[in-house]
């Protein structure tokens, strides 16, 4: 419990200042938050499900759930009736560009802040170009202010999970560092499920992959002795996000989020 009101809290960060209690960015996981969710799309305890199946094709997706952010519209983000997980269409995401950093996305805030301040995360997701050596970034969630977030991507070839604070990055590779046969590669041009717990109650983050947990992403202290890490989530995002200037497509199809996991049926 981190309650950020209330007496309780005051007088511990009276006490906490020399140790920058003030600026702790402790979520607070006593708030009420959505949930516990619904039986739909083929799971239980969901909160958000979208298969994009009533989006118009070459359309943006829909707008009371998800909000498109194109930075220097370096790239495009529309309804695909080419390729799709389930139905005919999903979420096509063109990360395409002759800048270094580009960002291609689309968030939703629609069911936060989720109970506890943990929710369930899975992603079909079909990506054109095989895991560059390049940083970047599938899929997302953080704060409200962009200051603290959990990122899932690729790095030197294999899926990596990085924690983003304001004075310091932390970084987890799914295998030993530049030796990509030993860590966890998404194929290309072939639909892969994708599930994430972002578990703020408890200050962790498990990721898996096809069904299979990917070991080497499990976060408890970012191999940092870090604790109370977790952003207070009130967002999460899916796309294409670079930092070294990686080319990439991707489609994207049958997000779920909830507060059970979700697995890969559905
Ligand atoms: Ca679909």
């Amino acid at each position: 419990m981190h309650r950020r009101n209330g007496w309780g809290w005051l007088f511990g960060c009276v006490l906490g200042v020399a140790m920058g209690c003030g600026d702790s960015g402790e979520p607070d996981t006593d708030n009420p938050g959505t949930g516990p969710g619904v039986s739909a799309c083929g799971a239980n305890g969901v909160l958000l499900c979208d298969d994009f199946e009533q989006a118009s094709v070459g359309g943006a997706p829909d707008s009371a759930t998800w909000q498109v952010q194109v930075f220097n519209q370096l790239g495009s983000i529309s309804i695909d009736g080419t390729q799709a997980h389930s139905g005919s269409k999903s979420v096509h995401v063109v990360g395409t560009g002759q800048d270094s950093y580009r960002s291609v996305l689309f968030t939703t805030t629609k069911p936060f802040p989720p109970q506890n301040n943990s929710f369930y995360a899975r992603v079909f997701m079909r990506s054109k170009s095989a895991m560059g050596e390049g940083h970047s970034t599938y899929f997302g969630a953080g704060a409200a202010d962009d200051k603290r977030m959990v990122r899932i991507g690729f790095h030197q070839h294999v899926f990596e999970t990085n924690l983003i604070q304001p004075d310091k990055e932390y970084e987890l590779l799914s295998g030993p560092w530049g030796q990509p046969d030993q860590g966890v590669q998404l194929r290309a041009a072939e639909w892969h499920c994708v599930e994430t717990f972002f578990n703020g109650a408890d200050h962790e983050l498990r990721v898996w992959f096809d069904g299979n947990e990917m070991t080497g992403l499990h976060a408890t202290n970012w191999n940092a002795n870090l604790s109370k890490w977790s952003p207070q989530y009130a967002k999460a995002w899916f796309g294409f996000e670079t930092y070294h200037g990686e080319q990439d497509e991707l489609w994207y199809d049958d997000i779920i989020i909830g507060t059970q996991r979700i697995g890969c049926g559905g």
